[in-house]
């Protein structure tokens, strides 16, 4: 059978729909603006069950018009949508005959949001999908997340499953047509078997849907980045799917103007997919079933650019560099190599590409002649002042076929060699977890058994002094190198530092304390802080070299995050120092 996931690795580019009752406060309760994202408004206010439910008589659809939804993913480029079902405020956004508390039987339209949306993408050609939390529902006693109407300790996970969970899959799964994937959510209290049973389920009515991405027990067929989560670097092991929002909510909140530009959707969409990693880039529709205008905005100057750039992304493979430059990266296809500037520069030079280059050209201004050198093994390209189209600009390569690189990475003709992590190289310790404040960030993180591990290309866990890292590249040319170690802070927090890193080389060792003294700016760092802190000088001699990196010491409560190495040929008058 050909790989189900095909598509959606094709489609590289989704639509998410946050779309519930939580739609209709806007973020706010009794007058007040709830914080964070704006479907947790029912557990964050603790809003009773008999007054949440009221709302419903506010999803009045007035305004929902699916072929419209439709049309706008198209525009930008998106080939899938998936909406939520059932989000964790247990109300059903479709007909459910197992529950009364849904749309159709409390909403005053009576449409069934779900059934006009799987009708509007098969008339748009676009893959019908569902988000189903099933796990949490704040609106059953035998499921997550209601402490205030329910007593927490008398849940029976089986009787959720059985009385509401197992029946609503085979609602969506037989009434609403083919269904591309369905996205569960916040995986607990369910048992291994139990969730391979959800995973027959799906199979049993629809054995083409993919099932992704947070199911549980990693059962799912494709892995998730945390939300709003980018890679740091090209993920080869599985596939993967960033989820993301357009301002910082999933659900509608009016206040919530944050929107992230179209600059920066277009250079996560490219850099994402030089990472081979999907992108599903959410709206939150408001109780009527209107797009908010800033996603609208956002999106459509995001289709902008995907009318020129769309080859470049859409149906492409992961870049086949070892690792890339701090402004440059690329994705592939076929003898097609695209690259791409994160602030447009009129020349670009890369090393270690091993194909001859057969052609370059600029999508969207295919009569402007490019300088095009190769020689040492390096790309010299001689580009236009300014980028044809706005945003990340893009080159189009043609080779002597498939491309082909260098295995390990090489120093960059910027005097810096960019190492980056793949799971393989990770040497976990065994000593006792070297975080006297791990208490703070074990309620994450069971302590007994995660250990050092590398999570969407970063480096995370990592407790114990004797847990390792271990990169190889190439040298060619002996000089001294500065060591910079790129770490991340937590989430919407501030940077945090402090460890101390020993890395060594050939016999070399420096040991240094994390500084933060170099600012790391690009779309990953949006909501996750991230610093260079320098370990000191090597000097480096010509082969096929190793490096070694440990922690001699952690700072109590913070969580080693790991993104990059970077090493830094000092300038010719230092390198007799
Ligand atoms: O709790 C949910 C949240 O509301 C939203 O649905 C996101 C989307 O990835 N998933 C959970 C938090 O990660």
């Amino acid at each position: 059978m050909a790989d189900k996931l095909q598509w959606w690795r094709d489609n590289r580019f989704g639509m998410f729909v946050h779309w519930g009752m939580y739609a209709a406060t806007e973020g706010y309760w009794n007058g007040q603006e709830t914080e964070g994202i704006g479907e947790w408004i029912q557990n964050r206010e603790k809003i009773p069950l008999a007054e949440y439910r009221k709302l419903a008589a506010q999803m009045t659809l007035s305004e929902y018009d699916a072929d419209e939804w439709v049309a706008l993913a198209k525009r930008a480029g998106m080939g899938h949508i998936v909406i939520t079902a059932k989000h964790h405020e247990g109300f059903a956004m479709y007909d459910s005959a197992c529950s009364d508390y849904n749309i159709v039987q409390l909403g005053p339209s009576g449409r069934d949001p779900l059934a006009e949306l799987s009708a509007a993408c098969q008339r748009g050609g676009i893959r019908f999908c569902i988000y189903y939390s099933h796990c949490l529902d704040f609106a059953h006693p035998h499921a997550y997340g209601n402490a205030w109407d329910f007593d927490p300790e008398q849940i029976e996970m089986e009787r959720y499953v059985e009385e509401k969970l197992k029946p609503q899959l085979r609602e969506l799964l037989t009434n609403y047509g083919p269904v591309g994937l369905i996205w569960f959510d916040m995986p607990r209290g369910l048992s291994e078997a139990g969730t391979q049973d959800l995973r027959d389920l799906v199979h049993e009515l629809q054995p083409n849907c993919i099932i992704g991405a947070r199911l549980g027990y990693h059962l799912e067929d494709y892995h998730s980045l945390g939300d709003n989560e980018l890679p740091c670097c090209v993920l080869r092991e599985a596939d993967w799917e960033t989820p993301a929002t357009l301002n910082d909510t999933w659900g509608y909140k009016r206040d919530d103007q944050n929107w992230k530009t179209p600059a920066e959707l277009v250079e996560s969409l490219a850099e994402l997919a030089a990472c081979d990693v999907n992108y599903l880039l959410n709206i939150g529709p408001t109780a009527s079933g209107r797009i908010p205008d800033g996603s609208v905005q956002a999106l459509e100057g995001l289709g902008e650019w995907m009318a020129v750039h769309r080859e470049s992304v859409i149906g492409t493979q992961g870049s086949p560099f070892a690792s890339h430059g701090d402004n440059w990266f690329a994705t592939q296809r076929d003898d097609k190599l695209y690259l791409f500037q994160r602030d447009w520069q009129p020349q670009l030079s890369l090393r270690g590409l091993t194909n001859d280059v057969v052609k370059a050209s600029l999508p969207g201004a295919p009569t402007v002649e490019l300088g095009l050198r190769q020689a040492d093994g390096c790309l010299h390209l001689q580009l236009p002042d300014a980028a044809p189209t706005p945003f990340t600009g893009v080159i189009e390569l043609t080779l002597d076929g498939r491309p082909e690189c260098a295995p390990l990475p090489v120093e960059q003709p910027d005097g810096c060699i960019y190492l980056t992590s793949q799971p393989d190289q990770v040497e976990p310790g065994s000593a006792p977890p070297g975080n006297a404040g791990a208490e703070a960030i074990a309620t994450e993180l069971a302590e007994d058994g995660r250990a050092l591990e590398i999570h969407g290309g970063r480096a995370c866990n990592w407790r114990r002094s004797d847990d390792k890292l271990c990169w190889q590249f190439d040298l060619e040319t002996a000089g001294r190198f500065a060591v910079i170690v790129r770490t991340r802070g937590p989430k919407y927090g501030e940077w945090i530092g402090g460890e101390v890193l020993r890395a060594t080389i050939g016999g070399q060792s420096l040991e240094a304390e994390l500084q933060g003294e170099e600012a790391v700016n690009k779309p990953r760092t949006r909501y996750f802080p991230e610093r260079g802190s320098s370990l000191g000088t090597l000097s480096l001699q010509p082969g096929k070299l190793t490096l070694e990196l440990s922690a001699l010491r952690f700072t109590d409560g913070a969580d080693l995050s790991l993104c990059e190495i970077v090493l830094r040929r000092k300038p010719e008058d230092e390198q007799r120092a």
